[in-house]
């Protein structure tokens, strides 16, 4: 097989098994039961994340989109950068926009995502939209320290983080997370971080409860992948989607409530889960910030804030920070 670009895979063969079979022993075990977020993104679950955020509910996606049309140019002029590397870059959509911004001819992309699938379609996507583009796709999990490739004359680098995904990582995690991307950033270097900011409860704990109920079938498609991927035996209507706003943590918590006490094998792992009547199961935490906590979060971390970009309604922010 040949490509237009360099694939390099850091991961082994197994990481997606064992890491999803460690996170479940693990997270349905504890108590209360938690689980990554990761495992909602098999085919069907990435459709429903594009449904979501299409979702009137769900505003998170396109405030990230509109800043970036507002203010890829000045993020482009700021860094002067020669390389992007996008932190789970998926379908690259919104990488288009800073690509577009930085001038792709020449430019160094490294796309960083754990997914083969996602890097190889985005990848043949983007150096067919972008013939000078030098692209290079790295099957790499970013929550372990992250190795870049050598990359020769690569200028500036812009290092993007965008979608809120930072939210996914609890507070505690989120120092190290940070500080673990400024130790791999040089002086000329720049990170732009796309967050989510508080609002009020009603609105956040809607963007996760939706009318359509698109999100709750997202949330249930944690079953399905657990069903077939550990040969479990859950049953989705035996669990109710909950959305609730953790103020202490600022975060909202996606959960599953199971309607009665059941018992679910999951074969795979030799376990037997006890759910209890009414029992929570915390599916994903999505973290929303202030721009001063944001802001304290990168000093903390090493990094300096030089530009902040918030929406009209103050919805979302951007951030772009150096070392
Ligand atoms: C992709 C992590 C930003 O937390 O808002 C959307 C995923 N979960 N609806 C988020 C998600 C439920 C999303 N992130």
């Amino acid at each position: 097989e040949t490509r237009a670009y360099a694939y390099t895979d850091v991961l082994e063969a197994e990481h997606y098994a064992k890491a999803l079979r460690a996170d479940i022993r693990d997270g349905l075990t504890g108590v209360p039961k938690s689980t990554a977020p990761t495992w909602f993104y098999d085919a069907r679950g990435s459709e429903l994340f594009e449904e979501i955020t299409q979702l009137p509910e769900y505003p998170l996606w396109r405030a990230e989109l509109g800043l970036l049309q507002l203010h890829a140019r000045d993020v482009a002029g700021r860094t002067g950068a020669r390389s992007l590397v996008e932190l789970g870059s998926g379908s690259s959509t919104k990488s288009k926009l800073i690509i577009e911004a930085l001038d792709p001819a020449g430019l160094h992309y490294v796309a960083v995502d754990v997914s083969a699938d996602a890097l190889h379609e985005a990848g043949a996507q983007l150096v067919r939209d972008y013939p000078g583009i030098r692209l290079h796709a790295l099957r790499a999990d970013f929550t372990a320290p992250l190795v870049l490739p050598a990359l020769p004359e690569d200028g500036p680098r812009l290092i993007a983080f965008l979608g809120s995904t930072l939210g996914n990582f609890r507070r505690s995690a989120r120092g190290p997370f940070l500080r673990g991307l400024r130790d791999i950033m040089r002086p000329e270097d720049f990170l732009l971080i796309g967050a989510d900011l508080v609002k009020t409860e009603q609105e956040m704990t809607a963007a996760y409860d939706d009318a359509q109920g698109v999100t709750a079938e997202f949330n249930k498609n944690l079953l399905h992948v657990l069903n077939r991927e550990l040969d479990a035996d859950f049953d989705p209507d035996a669990f109710d989607h909950v959305s609730v706003w953790n103020s202490s943590e600022s975060h909202i918590e996606m959960r599953l409530r199971s309607r009665f006490e059941q018992l679910v094998k999951i074969r795979e792992l030799d376990l037997a889960v006890r759910f209890g009547d009414a029992e929570e199961w915390i599916t994903e935490r999505s973290a929303k910030f202030t721009t001063d906590g944001l802001r304290e979060e990168l000093t903390d971390a090493g990094l300096r804030t030089q530009q902040l970009w918030a929406d009209s309604d103050a919805g979302f922010a951007l951030v772009l920070a150096t070392a």
